[in-house]
């Protein structure tokens, strides 16, 4: 049988994702799959990344497309290998992260009917994937030669358009599975012989009507009490246009530890990086009666400003954002339909060409968030900074990398209880530090892996996480030494799900360590053996500070292990906030 068609129909395929921008393809290896992984090898202008465990595989090129803020390609064979995509699927559909995923499967007769490593692979990651397609068998015909051509180029427009996210081919290969390498014919373009796209797209940045902009910026500019809240987002331009927004409106800012806002040489006048510990306090929350709240990117972590939000209903809620619908308070009154950025500069020159932002001058509304984020970051910092008595304070660890991390690098922030002690303790700097997490669907499973991919593209990359998330995803360890990676882990180490003593079942002491608590009691020394990186335990934070310079300057896989104690860690948090009440009511 020839494999003529496998050869071009798919070497047609791989040639114009990269003509479309693909630039990396996350392989796991397997037999079914063989075709395309051969010819995405050999493709000169795409980067191949081994993974063996289709679960990191996924994280990682998660990580990868995050952090290049492009779309990345996955490839495993039938049957498991593309169940275990799932998790990291959910996710990127949930944080609009781009991923071309790519299955290989039986072809149709052999479904259905006991053939080995095959299961129902259509559609089956639901409607987590924004566009399914079951592919044809390969053909080389004229019309399937455009056909693989026009999928290829539409899946990663697909992937890249707003929302962001996944997009699922499911190949169906028969044997011969080889392809041709010596075809002369491969990878050309009938139509040209250049490396342009068989399809080339234009994007277009969606603006605001005139309308609608001089509406908002006659009611936005005649209300004093607003407040701007920025959640997770991650476009570069973001910064310093809402900035601008706020200063004419002479709104604060709440920004979450996501939105990028808390660092890099923008000014920080105007950001409120506290508020998850002032908004803890009743008469503030009653206090602080907004009358329009913007909104930003996705919902922040904070679960009092979550609160906060959703008992100010008589407040007008504004959403922008370019799709979707991320409101879980119900209360939005107004959504824009924009792209944040472009919103916040037309929005801006508007106020700015009707000279309409001195309205809100003086205001006294900015100024009382601007005292309780002052006094607030005193007591924050005071608290993460001292030795703590009775053990390491988890808090502290966030205040101690904000020093000693290098500017412009990337922080990956675990589930649990690390992005909560980010919010509360990682202040406004001018250091440029990336933040990063898996905020999508909150899971503490692929954290090594995403950050690994991270580090992939970004070297100095640091991986804060608890010690059951980096349990989950050991095997994530492999990439560093398969790819050479440099990446910094620290480990919180408090033998447990720390999260779950701050929850109401910490108070049934029968089943509470059992169900919750789970100490596994794990010596992760063994881990760094076993996938040849570099373990340090530290037990004060000078020896901490130590053990980071080393890690950073050696590279590699390093992780440095904090042991902790979870009751000791409760009482700590929770010693912080009746100080801050205190101080607030003796300023007021
Ligand atoms: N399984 C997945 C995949 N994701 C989840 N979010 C959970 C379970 C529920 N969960 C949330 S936090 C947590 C669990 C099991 C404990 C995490 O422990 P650790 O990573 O050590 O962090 P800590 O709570 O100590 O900060």
């Amino acid at each position: 049988m020839s494999n003529e068609g496998t050869t071009l129909y798919l070497g047609a395929f791989v040639d114009e994702l990269v003509r479309s921008g693909l630039k990396h393809m996350v392989v796991s290896p397997g037999s079914r799959s063989t075709p395309i992984a051969v010819l995405a090898a050999e493709h000169p202008d795409l980067k191949i990344w081994i993974q063996i465990d289709e679960r990191s595989a996924a994280f990682f090129a998660l990580g990868l497309a995050k952090s290049s803020r492009q779309p990345v390609a996955l490839l495993c064979t039938s049957g498991t290998a593309a169940a275990n995509y799932y998790p990291a699927i959910a996710e990127a559909n949930l944080s609009r992260v781009p991923l071309v995923v790519l299955t290989a499967d039986r072809p149709h007769e052999l479904r259905g009917v006991g053939a080995p490593q095959t299961i129902d692979q259509l559609g089956m990651y639901g409607s987590h994937a924004k566009w399914f397609m079951e592919m044809p068998l390969p053909e080389a015909a004229p019309a399937m030669l455009r056909h693989a051509r026009v999928t290829a180029s539409r899946a990663m427009m697909t992937a890249g358009t707003a929302p962001a996210g996944v997009v699922h081919l499911n190949f169906p290969l028969r044997e011969p599975l080889l392809p041709n390498l010596d075809h002369p014919q491969l990878f050309a373009d009938a139509r040209r012989d250049n490396s342009q796209a068989y399809t080339a797209v234009a994007e277009a940045q969606a603006g605001l009507s005139e309308a609608v902009l001089q509406q908002l910026a006659a009611e936005l500019s005649a209300t004093r009490k607003g407040l701007i809240v920025c959640g997770p987002h991650d476009d570069p331009r973001f910064a310093e246009r809402v900035i601008q927004l706020a200063e004419l409106l002479q709104y604060p800012i709440i920004a979450d530890p996501l939105s990028q806002l808390r660092s890099g040489a923008h000014s920080k006048r105007l950001i409120i990086d506290s508020y998850d510990a002032f908004l803890r306090i009743d008469s503030i929350v009653e206090e602080l009666q907004p009358d329009v709240l913007l909104r930003f990117g996705a919902m922040p972590v904070s679960k009092p400003l979550l609160l906060y939000m959703s008992k100010h209903e008589q407040a007008k809620h504004i959403v922008v954002d370019e799709a979707g619908w991320r409101d879980p308070t119900l209360l939005v009154a107004a959504r824009v339909m924009a792209e944040p950025a472009i919103f916040c500069e037309q929005l801006a020159a508007k106020l700015g060409q009707e000279r309409k932002g001195d309205a809100n001058a003086d205001s006294a509304w900015l100024k009382r968030w601007q005292q309780l984020q002052l006094s607030s970051q005193e007591v924050l910092t005071e608290a993460a900074a001292a030795e703590a008595a009775g053990g390491l304070f988890e808090g502290s660890v966030v205040y101690q990398l904000q020093q000693l991390m290098n500017r412009h690098s990337t922080l990956f922030v675990g589930n649990s209880m690390p992005i909560r002690d980010v919010d509360s303790f990682w202040r406004t700097d001018d250091k440029g530090i990336r933040m990063m997490a898996n905020r999508g669907a909150n899971g503490i499973d692929g954290l090594v892996s995403t950050a690994m991919g991270v580090s992939a593209m970004q070297r100095g990359t640091v991986l804060l996480l608890g010690d059951l998330s980096f349990y989950h995803d050991l095997n994530g360890l492999l990439g560093a030494k398969l790819h050479g990676l440099d990446l910094t882990i620290v480990i919180v180490n408090n033998d447990g799900g720390g999260i779950f003593s701050f929850l109401p079942q910490a108070q049934l002491p029968n089943h509470f360590e059992t169900l919750f608590g789970t100490p596994i009691g794990l010596d992760y020394e063994h881990a760094a053996k076993l996938y040849g990186g570099q373990f340090q335990r530290v037990y004060s934070w000078a020896q901490f500070q130590q053990a980071f310079q080393q890690a950073q300057a050696s590279g590699g896989l390093q992780m440095i292990e904090l042991p902790t104690d979870r009751a000791v860690n409760v009482e700590l948090h929770r010693s912080i906030w009746p100080k801050l009440a205190e101080r607030l009511a003796a300023e007021s």
